[in-house]
């Protein structure tokens, strides 16, 4: 144990240095995008949002398969960004249907967490919390994630 205690540290530092990224974003690349964690609460809505990554190059996330996914839940969780972050997946406009909202596609990847999507109150944001997807009102305040094709 003894000896294994610096490495852990060490790796520690490495994973902190390596999602470290503007004063407004955790940083990191996968397969040829670039995504952004928002490091700021704030109150936006959907086209808010994805202008900003549009400002920045790119769009709101879209998550296409199970490795994006995981790719995104390990930067999520380095980051310690706390708390959920909001995607660019939504239903805005076709209730329980879940599409991309840069380029209306469908959306191709959807990994619930249990009960949801409930579409509490009219919830159509989906939100990455906890490893899995809900659904979360988009008027409320919270983090986001951009992605930018490199
Ligand atoms: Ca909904
Ligand atoms: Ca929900």
């Amino acid at each position: 144990m003894m000896s294994v205690l610096p490495i852990l540290l060490l790796l520690g530092v490495l994973m902190i240095a390596s999602v470290q990224g503007s004063p407004d974003y955790f940083e990191q690349v996968y397969k040829n995008h670039k995504y952004l964690i928002s490091k700021h609460m704030e109150g936006f809505n959907l086209e808010k949002m994805n202008n900003r990554c549009k400002q920045l190059g790119g769009y709101l996330v879209q998550i296409d398969n199970k490795m994006e996914m995981s790719f995104l839940v390990r930067f999520w969780s380095a980051a310690r960004s706390g708390g959920p972050v909001f995607t660019g997946i939504t239903d805005e406009g076709s209730e329980g249907r879940f599409y991309n909202y840069n380029d209306k596609t469908p959306a191709k990847y959807l990994k619930w967490r249990w009960f949801q999507p409930d579409n509490w109150w009219g919830e159509n944001c989906v939100e990455l919390a906890g490893y899995r997807f809900n659904d979360k009102g988009c008027e409320l305040t919270e983090k986001y994630i951009c992605e930018i094709p490199l």
